[in-house]
């Protein structure tokens, strides 16, 4: 039989929480590096054309809450991080979309786009989303215990540290300033599924 396989590109938060997991599950899928940017034919794979994408038997998964929910399905029994995802769903897929509104709000940075006429939308929207992103990071402080779902460690752990520590390679900005965050980052980033998968630095290209 095939083995799965997960297919990503370096430095993508969502793809490393993927990755994270296959890890410390020890979950026998192969990980495939594709090179940044995506080829236009990885479209016919997700038609967001977005990694991470998991590839099982028969079936092609995305996106990355869709992802984590099949890998926990691959588990044999419970073990950290945990993951019940009725539980946690809402904070995962908000945790998620934070990363979206950073990594939206770090394209138009990085890709040189300034405003070119009137700003007729009502909102600047880079503004927007770090607004989003300043908000969404107190919702999850004040709902945090140790963890961010009660007191075991769980994927919306993971999800969150490998946001907040892609914000630090490619656009840092203070989220320490949050005593719990900060410790769960903090505590996460020295385990060795996070250590296997530090992005590499980021190089411009042109
Ligand atoms: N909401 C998506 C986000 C995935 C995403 O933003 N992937 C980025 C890498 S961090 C990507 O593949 N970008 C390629 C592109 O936009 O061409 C998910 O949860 O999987």
């Amino acid at each position: 039989m095939e083995p799965a396989q997960l297919f990503y590109v370096d430095g993508s938060p969502f793809a490393r929480l993927c990755r994270t997991l296959i890890i410390d599950w020890n979950l026998p899928v192969e990980t495939v590096k594709l090179d940044w940017p995506l080829d236009p034919s990885f479209f016919d794979e997700n038609p967001l054309g977005q990694v991470p994408v998991l590839k099982t038997v028969g079936e092609t998964i995305f996106p990355t809450s869709q992802i984590a929910e099949q890998l926990w399905a691959m588990t044999t029994d419970a073990q950290a991080p945990y993951f019940d995802p009725l539980f946690d769903r809402q904070v995962l897929l908000v945790t998620l979309a934070m990363g979206d509104a950073l990594v939206a709000s770090n394209q138009i940075v990085r890709s040189g786009l300034q405003p070119t006429g009137e700003n007729q939308y009502g909102i600047d929207i880079v503004e927007r989303h770090a607004l989003r992103v300043q908000r969404t990071l107190d919702w999850l402080e004040a709902r945090c215990g140790t963890w961010m779902m009660n007191e075991s460690v769980s994927v919306c752990d993971y999800a969150l540290a490998c946001i907040l520590l892609w914000s630090d390679s490619r656009c840092p900005f203070e989220w320490r300033n949050r005593p719990k965050i900060a410790r769960i980052v903090e505590v996460l980033s020295t385990g060795d599924s996070f250590a296997q998968t530090v992005p590499s630095p980021w190089k411009p290209t042109t």
